[in-house]
């Protein structure tokens, strides 16, 4: 029956784990998948999660279903803490949200809904590059998916002017612009608040749908309110955003799948039946979601102390890749002399570094030194440790050096 089903390529983010389990060099590193480590090198349980289970496990939840669109309060202080509590669509009940499964399930539920119900062509303008997950998510949707310029591999930074042209030219009005909420995936380069109000200017004048991915909240600048401008000025300025949210990163509920999909209405009456619509995708995707997850992050969310504690550990993790930027920086700057300019590893935002090494130099890294990333050069920054950043960098400076 299968004989026709073609091999596929292996995922080229997933794929690199892969490879560097097979390797069994004990200097190996891999800076493939962005999951955060400590300084030992170690996925991290935060604290206060440890303490939500606590809670949760000394309160005996039952298993029963949520309903289709997941746990409420959960969703309601999630969508608080995106949009920020005093946003006027917040106050006059006209945000629609879902539970999601983490940001990708968010993205599904999101390309679904535009897919079946925005009165326009289906046409999603991702930048260049972008998560390699968002292609297929908007394509398998039924989108045409297009690009706007985004980074300028020149400079290693935003490359604003190709972005305007594409926005203000190509697009055509009622194009879906998918953006980054803040630390871009694989580039690190985010747009300055200056440069986020002209794009919500822009994408006022062409008319086009500003659909907003924020899987990094808190993990950029280490303030959730920080990282949560861009999405809060759209929203300021009138905008009837998309906006997928993950908790994977920012509460370390990687393999917990929480997250949520929520959309600016005109006003309530439209929100409900919006909403309606929204369990109408649901419920033949996966009926309900996942419970457990919904109900640590909910816990944390809802506590104040519990809250406190959270915002002070992502600003731990934010501030731990921080150092690990200027440590690598530093090292290849000034104790290696490694040829080139590195100072965009300091410059750069999140969990990732675009280095601009080549993939060649990514394949030589890997089978010479037994050091692990993608092919476009990205490196997870929460990879690094005391321990291997030296090894890292001499790796980094072999490869450079050729
Ligand atoms: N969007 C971007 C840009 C991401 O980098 C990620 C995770 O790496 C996601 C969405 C969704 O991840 P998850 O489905 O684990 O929340
Ligand atoms: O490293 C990245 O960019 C992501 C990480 O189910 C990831 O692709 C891995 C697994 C997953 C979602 C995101």
């Amino acid at each position: 029956t299968w004989s026709a089903v073609p091999a596929g390529p292996p995922d080229p983010i997933l794929g690199v784990t892969e490879a560097f389990k097979a390797d069994k060099d004990p200097r190996k590193i891999n800076l493939g998948v962005g999951a955060y480590r400590d300084d030992k090198g170690k996925p991290y349980v935060l604290d206060c999660v440890k303490k939500a289970e606590s809670i949760l496990e000394a309160s005996q939840q039952d298993k029963e279903y949520l309903p289709i669109t997941g746990f409420a309060d959960f969703t309601k202080n999630a969508v608080k803490l995106a949009y920020g509590a005093d946003s006027a669509p917040l106050k006059a009940g006209s945000i629609s949200a879902t539970q999601s499964i983490s940001g990708t399930g968010a993205l599904r539920i999101g390309a679904a809904f535009l897919a079946r119900h925005y009165p326009h062509a289906k046409v999603v303008y991702l930048p260049s590059p972008t998560w390699g997950n968002h292609v297929p998510i908007f394509r398998d949707s039924g989108f045409e998916v297009r690009n706007y310029g985004y980074f300028n591999p020149t400079t290693l930074g935003l490359n604003f002017e190709a972005l305007k042209a594409d926005l203000l030219t190509k697009a055509p009005e009622h194009s879906v612009v998918l953006l980054h909420a803040c630390a871009h995936n694989p580039t690190g380069v985010d747009p300055t608040p200056e440069q986020w109000a002209e794009i919500s200017d822009i994408c006022k004048e062409r008319k086009l749908f500003p659909f907003f991915d924020m899987a990094y909240q808190g993990f950029a600048s280490g303030s959730t309110s920080r990282d949560a401008f861009a999405v809060r000025h759209f929203v300021s300025q009138g905008h009837q955003i998309a906006l997928c949210q993950s908790f994977a990163k920012n509460m370390g509920l990687y393999g917990e799948r929480v997250g949520a999909f929520s959309l600016v209405t005109a006003d309530p009456e439209e929100k409900a039946r919006v909403d309606s619509q929204l369990k109408i995708i649901i419920r033949p995707m996966y009926s309900n979601p996942p419970a457990h997850g919904a109900r640590i992050a909910n816990t944390i969310l809802s506590n104040e102390e519990l809250y406190a504690q959270w915002e002070r550990e992502v600003k731990g993790m934010a501030e731990r890749i921080i150092t690990m930027r200027d440590n690598l920086y530093n090292i290849l700057t000034n104790d290696l002399k490694t040829p080139g300019e590195w100072g965009h590893i300091k410059s750069q935002i999140g969990m990732f570094s675009f280095t601009g090494l080549k993939k060649a130099q990514t394949v030589a890294l890997a089978e010479k030194a037994h050091v692990y990333m993608t092919a476009d050069g990205r490196i997870s920054m929460a990879g690094l440790n005391a321990s291997n950043i030296e090894y890292f960098a001499e790796s980094v400076h072999g490869a450079v050096k050729g």
